[in-house]
């Protein structure tokens, strides 16, 4: 269990990476903010307490690793490892322009810290349970993190390996899906309704939790029970809002590829700057 300290040091750290998402994204004009903001506090339980990491080090062999196989959220993912010094804050800025390390979608050979290249929904999830395999049969003890999004889930692919990853008894798999009810352009259950995502996985063999994808201890707890399960990979579900933590923005359909002015920019700090201060006094 997490102490209170650890808590609001993991809510403060989520909050740092919806705001430099945002800040990153304005400074561009356009960019994927919904689905980015979404998974900032699975990010900072994952960045801030849960994985081996050497951010010296990128590709250091004892790491655990981060696929996001949702790829378009990769300015949430830079947000993270540039607040924990994969590489200097200041390469924020450059996002999606020439010549960048930081392209809209996750690139493993141009950024450190991205452990696997993804944007085409349902191909990093295959990538992971390969990679677990890998470890598995090597006998590494590495444990291999994987976030999908809830519209992701709709490429069969996904199915496929969730199948070959239950058979394999991959439990050094633990998977997300950002269960934040929107795609890109329509709620989900109107495009392709999954029903209760987390029995599916079940059924093919896995472990699987709900939680609340906004709270930091839940979601820390769920990790330390998928890694006591030695038998299945586990699957994470998370409940979460599209754009989670910008009012303006959030749970509208609009979010998923947003423009962001400097008016708007303006809003976005008022509100995540006094959330901050409201988590400083443990409001
Ligand atoms: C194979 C493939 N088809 C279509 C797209 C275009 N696309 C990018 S994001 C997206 C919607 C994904 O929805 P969801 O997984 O719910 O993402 P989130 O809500 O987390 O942003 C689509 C269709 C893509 N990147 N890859
Ligand atoms: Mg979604």
């Amino acid at each position: 269990m997490l102490s209170e300290n650890k808590v609001r040091e993991l809510k403060k750290f989520s909050k740092q990476i919806q705001i430099e998402t945002v800040k990153m994204i304005a400074s561009l004009g356009v960019g994927h903010l919904g689905g980015s903001l979404s998974i900032a506090d699975a990010l900072a339980v994952l960045y801030g307490e849960q994985m081996k990491y050497d951010a010296n080090n990128p590709k250091w062999e004892g790491r655990d690793w981060f696929i996001c196989s949702k790829g378009h959220a990769g300015p949430a993912v830079y947000s993270a490892l540039a607040l924990k010094h994969f590489f200097p804050m200041s390469e924020l800025k450059t996002l999606n322009r020439p010549g960048t390390n930081l392209p809209s979608h996750c690139d493993r050979l141009r950024t450190p810290g991205i452990d696997m290249t993804t944007g085409s929904l349902g191909q990093g999830a295959s990538t992971a349970a390969g990679i677990a395999l890998a470890h598995k049969m090597n006998h590494m003890d590495n444990t291999i993190y994987l976030m999908l999004g809830d519209g992701e889930i709709d490429e069969g692919q996904v199915w496929e390996m969730a199948l070959f990853a239950g058979t394999k008894r991959l439990s050094n798999l633990i998977a997300f899906v950002d269960c934040n009810k929107l795609q890109l352009d329509g709620p989900t259950c109107e495009i392709c309704d999954l029903g209760n995502v987390a029995r599916k996985f079940e059924d093919f063999g896995w472990y699987s939790q709900n939680v609340d994808g906004h709270d930091v201890a839940s979601i820390n707890q769920a990790i330390e029970n998928a890694k006591r399960e030695n038998e299945k990979p586990s699957m994470i579900v998370l409940n979460t809002e599209k754009a989670h933590g910008w009012t303006m923005f959030a749970n509208k359909i609009g979010s998923h590829s947003a423009t962001i002015s400097a008016e708007q920019l303006e809003d976005a700090m008022s509100e995540m700057n006094a959330a901050m201060k409201s988590i400083d006094e443990g409001k």
